[in-house]
């Protein structure tokens, strides 16, 4: 009879001893939390893949889009004279790739510079920009129309530096329009692409602007001062010009 009573002391025990490795399975498994960090790895490195991919995808598309944009604009001018560009960004794979994720969303017109940068033939070559010196000698709208019609605006100035540039290839006998004017005669000048007139980057001959009635500006050489600088005119004057654009990325 005591023997009875032992087999079934041992049989509730094996009982027990299933019922917990049911019940418990993660304390039965110890392979279950690498499992499970296994499958998220594999997970992280699919998203990793298909966003990269995605990019890859969409910067070929959009750098093929601005080619297509670019030789289009090449037909206004038939012979251009380019210079490579590269771009340069140096340092880990994450600052190459924030760069290239800058310019792809804040500066895309930039990823022209990963190419050629041209200027028609005949234009001045500076920084980001081409210059072309019209000598025909137009009033202030015909010469803003004639930079138009090559797909460009009369100058528009935005440092010393630039302005210094632009005097050395100008002749000190003639005066050139640029694209400054004052449209309303209440000396509110703007400039002809928008940018927005700052007094702190002006280049006026002392004692100019000097009379209301003269609503557009040139660049002339004083003999007096020795100097170029800025001089408000009548707009119906015929001088010579000065047209700005910029360069053009193949
Ligand atoms: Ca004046």
């Amino acid at each position: 009879m005591s023997y009875g009573w032992q087999y079934c002391v041992i049989q509730e025990k094996g009982k027990r001893k299933r019922r917990r490795k049911e019940t418990n399975p993660h304390k039965s498994n110890p392979s279950f939390p690498k499992l499970l960090l296994s499958l998220f790895l594999v997970l992280l490195l699919l998203l990793t893949i298909s966003f990269f991919t995605a990019f890859m995808i969409f910067f070929q598309k959009y750098s093929q889009l601005l080619k297509e944009k670019k030789t289009i604009k090449e037909l206004t001018h038939t012979e251009l004279e380019c210079m490579k560009e590269n771009l340069t960004m140096e340092g880990s794979p994450i600052s190459l790739y924030t760069s290239l994720l800058d310019l792809l969303l804040l500066h895309p017109k930039d990823l022209g510079l990963l190419y050629w940068s041209c200027c028609p033939k005949a234009w001045k070559s500076f920084s980001s920009n081409c210059y072309f010196i019209s000598t025909t000698r137009r009033n202030w709208t015909e010469s803003e129309r004639n930079c138009l019609e090559m797909k460009a605006h009369l100058l528009v100035i935005h440092t010393k530096d630039e302005q210094d540039f632009i005097f050395q290839n100008l002749d000190i006998n003639s005066a050139y329009y640029i694209g400054l004017s004052d449209p309303k005669g209440t000396r509110d000048w703007q400039w002809v692409d928008q940018t927005p007139y700052s007094e702190s980057v002006t280049f006026w001959h002392s004692g100019e602007p000097n009379n209301p009635d003269e609503g557009c500006v040139m660049l002339n050489f004083r003999y007096i001062s020795r100097k170029w600088g800025w001089n408000d005119v009548a707009c119906n004057g015929r001088h010579k010009s000065l047209c700005k654009m910029m360069k053009i990325h193949l």
